[in-house]
């Protein structure tokens, strides 16, 4: 199937590409390559070298692999060119991506925090908006997050899969059930915009009748696939900045290069994760599964494990050696929190998790101890804050 895959040139959205072209669909990546843009801006690299989106389709194509197309467009501001691209090409499907995904980013400033709001919100109406007016039926897949459901108040209930069943009590004492999305709970302003886009779904939908699966996803960690492993120019990126990397590939990094582990807080802290080998397969299973004309939005937790953070700097810890440094917290979060998700849809959909293995961390410590000199060090302390508050604790601390 012809499939536009939005953001293609990031982290998840280019394996996810090279997958989806060696599946046998006939891929178009639009990007605006924001994301290079930004680790110009704030003077960091991939800790893997990366080629640029030409030479990575040129590469792929060497390889053997069905030739990707590359359109570089924002789609949160090239409304237009969006909309003719989807009358031009009548793709089946769009894999959305494309937003701004670093919380610590959306929390730098007011105009980092402006930015996210203005790229994810307008990109994700502006598809929506762009696919109702070309008249076209169109399956949206997004990449959404396990963020929008919050950390802390859960109390030992399993999240469910998007949809939660409440009793609503009638004045006559009867009470009637429905089901409604969960309650959104964000925790920076970037999850802030991932609930917002789950309600233009919710809406769209039901005017409209887009058909759309949200993919609720977990923790990406790791950092190639076979295909990706292919050729060097096919290299992933990988963020191990304190904006952008996200935290079990830093603790892995930090581990290959000799630097304290990094535990905000006590690391009572659980999350969700899943490995990028996963989240690809995850997002070929969605596509090729797509709702029903007339169905609600497809909500899937696209997650395969939980750990808490502390659990997972004493692993890594066990494996490599690394020392582990408790810092204060950058982050207005809770201080600890239960976890248990619900991840049916996709197990019964046939995906076997990769879960951690001592194998697979051992992987992403070798690729990080061979670009070990490409990392800035100076570059690993997170030092976005989520309030005054937070900023005083972090600023008190002498940099490792
Ligand atoms: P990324 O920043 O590496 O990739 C995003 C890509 O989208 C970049 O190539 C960027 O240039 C592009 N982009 C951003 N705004 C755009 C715009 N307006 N127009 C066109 N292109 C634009 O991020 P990622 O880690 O690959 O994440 C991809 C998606 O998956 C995001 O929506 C993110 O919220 C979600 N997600 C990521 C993780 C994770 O751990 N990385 C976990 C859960 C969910
Ligand atoms: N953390 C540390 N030390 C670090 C970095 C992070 O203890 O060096 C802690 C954070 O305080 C937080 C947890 O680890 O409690 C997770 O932080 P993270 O940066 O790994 O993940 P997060 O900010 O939640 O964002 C990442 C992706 C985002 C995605 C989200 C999925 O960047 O795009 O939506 O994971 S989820 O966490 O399930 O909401």
């Amino acid at each position: 199937m012809k499939v536009f895959v939005l953001g293609g040139d990031g982290f998840c959205g280019w394996p996810c590409a090279v997958n989806l072209a060696d599946a046998g669909h006939d891929v178009v990546i639009i990007d605006n390559l924001s994301r290079r843009k930004i680790d110009i801006d704030l003077e960091v690299e991939s800790l893997t070298p990366i080629a640029t989106i030409g030479d990575r389709l040129k590469a792929w194509h060497q390889v053997g692999g069905r030739a990707m197309r590359f359109v570089h467009l924002d789609i949160a501001h090239e409304y237009t060119r969006l909309l003719d691209l989807l009358r031009d090409e009548r793709p089946a499907a769009v894999v959305h991506f494309a937003e701004q995904r670093a919380a610590p980013y959306s929390m730098k400033s007011s105009a980092t925090k402006r930015y996210t709001v203005d790229n994810n919100v307008n990109g994700t109406h502006n598809l929506l908006a762009a696919i109702v007016e070309s008249g076209l039926d169109i399956h949206i897949v997004h990449l959404g997050t396990m963020g929008v459901y919050g950390y802390g108040s859960h109390r030992g209930a399993t999240i469910p899969e998007g949809y939660l069943t409440v009793e609503v009590p009638q004045p006559d004492g009867s009470r009637f059930t429905e089901k409604i999305l969960h309650p959104a709970s964000p925790g920076s302003v970037y999850h802030m915009t991932k609930t917002l886009d789950q309600l233009l779904f919710l809406y769209y939908n039901k005017n409209d009748q887009i058909r759309i699966t949200d993919l609720h996803q977990g923790i990406v960690w790791g950092t190639n696939t076979d295909l990706t492993e292919k050729d060097p120019r096919l290299t992933n990126r990988f963020d191990y900045d304190g904006d952008y990397g996200t935290v079990l590939n830093r603790f892995l990094m930090q581990a290959a290069i000799g630097y304290p582990l990094t535990v905000h807080g006590t690391g009572g802290q659980t999350r969700a994760f899943i490995h990028i080998r996963d989240s690809v397969r995850c997002v070929q299973l969605a596509l090729e599964n797509p709702p029903e004309a007339g169905e609600k939005v497809k909500i899937f937790n696209q997650m395969t494990e939980s750990h808490q953070v502390g659990e997972l700097a004493r692993k890594v810890s066990a494996l490599t050696g690394a020392e582990i440094n408790y810092l204060p917290n950058p982050r207005n979060e809770a201080v600890e929190n239960d976890l248990i998700v619900d991840n049916r849809c996709f197990i019964e959909l046939g995906l076997k998790p990769t879960t951690l293995d001592d194998g697979l961390l051992a992987e992403v410590v070798d690729v990080a101890r061979r670009w070990a000199d490409r990392c800035d060090r100076s570059r690993i302390p997170c030092v976005s804050a989520w309030t005054n508050k937070q900023a005083e604790a972090i600023h008190s601390v002498p940099v490792a």
